[in-house]
């Protein structure tokens, strides 16, 4: 007879009460895949996410700025550096996960795979892309995987970070001539959208969604994300003078709630198989610089097979 429903029953009992499940526990094998596919797609994420700021760290306006930005593009390598560890704690090979990434099979946020025309995208990236990963991962930081919880607390902390070196990037173009006042304007249009698709499907549409609330990974729904996220930062926005490109966006007073107009989904399905305005450019430097790291990781592993006590 299958122990299995008993099994899944004493799983669901634990994450009921709160505990964490940890790498060694008894867990179904598919809250393992889901996993798996969640943290290394976040993972990825991270990593990707370098390129489109990474490119203005040598065109960064004053000393100041550039050390900034070094710093948080830093930060996303470390990132990506935790979410690999915690995806291995579940059986997932560094190289399974990385042969994912740069063959274009697996995914990574829509977001990445935008132009940064100017300096102004650095400020729009921390002020709103990292403020929607913050609500994303502050719901992920109570996740019932113990290892990925873990991650995200530092990552969170991290991001805020982030978050209010864009903001304030962004309060002082929204402050500045007519012509830093239109740049930003021109990159909060650009951005608006791929940001709010960043929180994934509406729920309607959303395949993995019942079963990763079911099992405490997900405690809360895109959609759900996506209103919290337009409800805090619409009028911080309006606030600064600042408008956004969505001529439905009202205020629905009954419900408390900004209320967006129609999301282009076709576009977001488009960029994340791989056909969005940046995805070829993102890809290949993924690839070059995978390229480039060869000769580390042949040194590390001639190192790791020398003889015990030998020299390499
Ligand atoms: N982009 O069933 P659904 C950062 C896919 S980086 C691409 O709702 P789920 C930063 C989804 O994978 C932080 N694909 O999925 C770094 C699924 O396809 P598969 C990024 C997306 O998992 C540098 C399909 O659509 N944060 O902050 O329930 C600089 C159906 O979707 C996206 C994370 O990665 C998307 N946006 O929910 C600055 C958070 N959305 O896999 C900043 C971790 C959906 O079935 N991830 N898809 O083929 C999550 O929280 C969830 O995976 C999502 C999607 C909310 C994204």
């Amino acid at each position: 007879m299958s122990v299995e429903p008993d099994r899944i029953k004493e799983f669901e009992a634990r994450i009921a009460r709160g505990e964490k499940i940890e790498p060694g526990d008894w867990m179904p094998d598919e809250y393992r895949r889901q996993l798996i596919r969640m943290i290394s797609q976040h993972a990825h994420s991270e990593v990707v996410g370098m390129l489109p700021e990474g490119g203005w760290i040598t065109r960064a306006p004053s000393l100041r700025r550039k050390m900034i930005l070094l710093a948080k593009v830093q930060d996303e390598a470390g990132h990506g550096e935790y979410l690999y560890h915690a995806a291995e704690t579940l059986g997932a090979t560094r190289e399974e996960m990385l042969e994912a990434l740069l063959s274009g099979k697996a995914k990574y946020s829509n977001v990445f795979n935008y132009p940064t025309l100017t300096w102004a995208d650095v400020g729009v990236i921390g002020y709103l892309v990292d403020f929607a990963a913050i609500l994303n991962q502050t719901m992920l930081a109570h996740c019932s995987y113990g290892p990925y919880a873990r991650a995200m607390l530092r990552i969170c902390a991290e991001e805020n970070f982030h978050k209010k070196q864009g903001q304030d990037q962004v309060i002082r173009l929204a402050r500045g001539t007519p012509r830093q006042r239109a740049m930003v304007q021109d990159a909060i249009n650009r951005w608006w959208w791929p940001t709010l698709m960043m929180f994934g499907p509406p729920d309607k549409d959303s395949p993995n969604s019942a079963v990763l609330i079911r099992w405490g990974i997900k405690t809360r729904t895109n959609d759900d994300l996506r209103q919290s996220f337009i409800n805090q930062i619409v009028p911080e926005l309006h606030e600064l003078g600042l408008s956004l490109p969505d001529p439905d966006l009202h205020y629905d007073e009954a419900g408390g709630n900004w209320i967006h107009g129609p999301i282009d989904w076709e576009e977001f399905r488009r960029v994340i198989h791989g056909n969005g305005p940046c995805n070829k450019e993102r890809m290949e430097a993924r690839q070059q610089a995978h390229e480039d790291g060869r000769w580390v990781r042949q040194a590390l592993a001639a190192y790791a097979a020398r003889p015990a006590g030998g020299k390499p």
